[in-house]
């Protein structure tokens, strides 16, 4: 049985926005029946936890000897193993772990900076200047890719990984305002979360962090 973790109780009190969430959704679109093992600040940095993920945070992946984490190499390990995620062509699926990694690499960390910069500095002195740096460089980028997006149902062909990893790193935007800005944008992440797996991770996920 796959055994994942998450936070024992997610800050976010079950909106979905703690990366476990990606998982459980790459999870549910392959079909694979999986059990949570939550853990609370405290044991994320204890050694037990330690020896699993080297940054003591959620998510990890425990499949019997294969021990993983980091989402998106957890994701992507399902997508290569099971059908559903990767089309076969080889070009299609090359094109689609690209889409994964610019979700990553590309997308998410100026997501990341705008959390950053607008909670955990805010009481900074120059907390308003910095914003206003980051929020810019968060909308030239989804510009871009609103772009490239167009009035496409997914990025490239069919669903894919890249689509799950897309749409799970914009939503961590939508609370800032700045996701609705981009009409497309907004319409494409509503289509990942209308998704019947997405669906069934999303209430996982919030009756755990609700219980
Ligand atoms: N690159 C890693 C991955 O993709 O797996 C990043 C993992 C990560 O940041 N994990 C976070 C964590 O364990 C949880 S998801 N943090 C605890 C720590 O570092 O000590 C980030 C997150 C946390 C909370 C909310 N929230 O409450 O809304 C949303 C997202």
């Amino acid at each position: 049985m796959i055994t994942i973790t998450a936070f024992e109780r997610s800050p976010d009190g079950g909106k979905g926005l703690a990366r476990d969430t990606r998982v459980r959704w790459a999870l549910e679109e392959v079909g694979q029946p999986y059990e949570v093992r939550g853990v609370s600040f405290a044991e994320l940095k204890q050694p037990a936890h330690l020896a699993l993920h080297p940054f003591g945070q959620i998510p990890t992946f425990e499949d019997g000897e294969l021990a993983l984490f980091e989402s998106g190499a957890i994701v992507f390990h399902l997508a290569q193993r099971y059908p559903g995620l990767l089309p076969t062509e080889p070009n299609a699926r090359a094109r689609a772990i690209t889409w994964m990694f610019a979700a990553l690499n590309s997308v998410e960390p100026p997501i990341l900076d705008l959390f950053t910069a607008r909670v955990l500095e805010a009481d900074k002195p120059w907390a308003k200047d910095r914003l206003a740096l980051v929020e810019q460089r968060l909308r030239d980028r989804l510009s871009q890719l609103s772009a490239r997006v167009g009035d496409a149902e997914w990025l490239d062909g069919a669903f894919s990984a890249g689509d799950l990893m897309m749409v799970s790193v914009l939503l961590r935007a939508r609370p800032s305002g700045i996701l609705g800005e981009f009409g497309n944008l907004a319409a494409y992440v509503a289509r990942g979360e209308a998704r019947p797996a997405y669906q069934r991770a999303f209430q996982a996920q919030h009756a755990y962090n609700t219980r």
